[in-house]
């Protein structure tokens, strides 16, 4: 296989932090494939035209252009079966519900507290877009959804307890090892840890110390991300 992902980046090309993107780089990495990434900005739709819509990641190997996070995971599942990302069709269907409820609830829970945070590290040729549509979204200025999050970290913590329940039973979502389950949530805490400096988790926490096993992976590649 030959590898092309491209990747959200910021003003600086090595700040990656599209919660997106960093399930496709832990899945790439568990399945020991190197991987070519390209930086892809907000603006930038013409570099992906190729894959029919417009979002990233995208991924090319050779002729095979794959975009969605969920839809990269299950053709390399398919294409290099092991190590596993998923561990059977079971596994697989239950790693559909963890990446439906991180989508859901943990995009979203973590956009409230960094979706400000983010103006100041995006290119600046996406600030426009990036201001008008998410302010479009959320139906009030940027300002006003980030503003207050220290009164709402409890509440946010809250919504992990899910995560903690499992941890404290297990080593990883996925069991007695990492899985594709471990690759979406903290592939999506890569977004707030890369691209703020606003602190969502306590140290002592347990999901806190899950992640800092899963910035130990696959060589380390989560913890040598760049940072804001
Ligand atoms: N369901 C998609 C979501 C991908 C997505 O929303 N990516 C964001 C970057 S984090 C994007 O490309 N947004 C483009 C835009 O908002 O215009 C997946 O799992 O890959």
């Amino acid at each position: 296989m030959s590898i092309v992902l491209y990747d959200l980046a910021g003003a600086d090309p090595d700040l990656r932090f599209s919660p997106y993107c960093w399930r496709t780089r832990f899945a790439l990495a568990h399945k020991g494939l190197p991987v070519e990434t390209v930086p892809w900005r907000f603006t930038d739709g013409a570099l992906i035209a190729f894959s029919g819509q417009g979002k990233v990641p995208v991924l090319r190997d050779e002729e095979t252009v794959v975009s969605d996070s969920w839809a990269i995971a299950g053709y390399l599942e398919d294409q290099v079966p092991t190590p596993t990302l998923f561990g059977g069709a079971t596994g697989r269907a239950h790693a559909l519900f963890v990446n439906a409820w991180a989508d859901a609830a943990l995009v979203g829970g973590i956009a409230r507290f960094i979706v400000r945070d983010l103006l100041d590290v995006i290119d600046p040729k996406d600030r426009d877009y990036f201001r008008t549509s998410r302010e479009a979204r959320f139906g009030r200025s940027l300002e006003a959804v980030q503003d207050g999050r220290e009164d709402r970290l409890a509440a946010f913590r809250e919504l992990l307890q899910p995560v903690r329940l499992v941890l404290r039973r297990q080593q990883w979502l996925g069991g007695a090892a990492p899985s594709y389950a471990d690759h979406i949530v903290a592939g999506t805490l890569m977004w707030p840890r890369c691209a703020s400096r606003f602190v969502l988790l306590e140290d002592n926490d347990p999901v806190a110390q899950w992640q800092e096993r899963m910035l130990d992976l696959y060589g380390g590649i989560g913890r040598a991300a760049r940072r804001a």
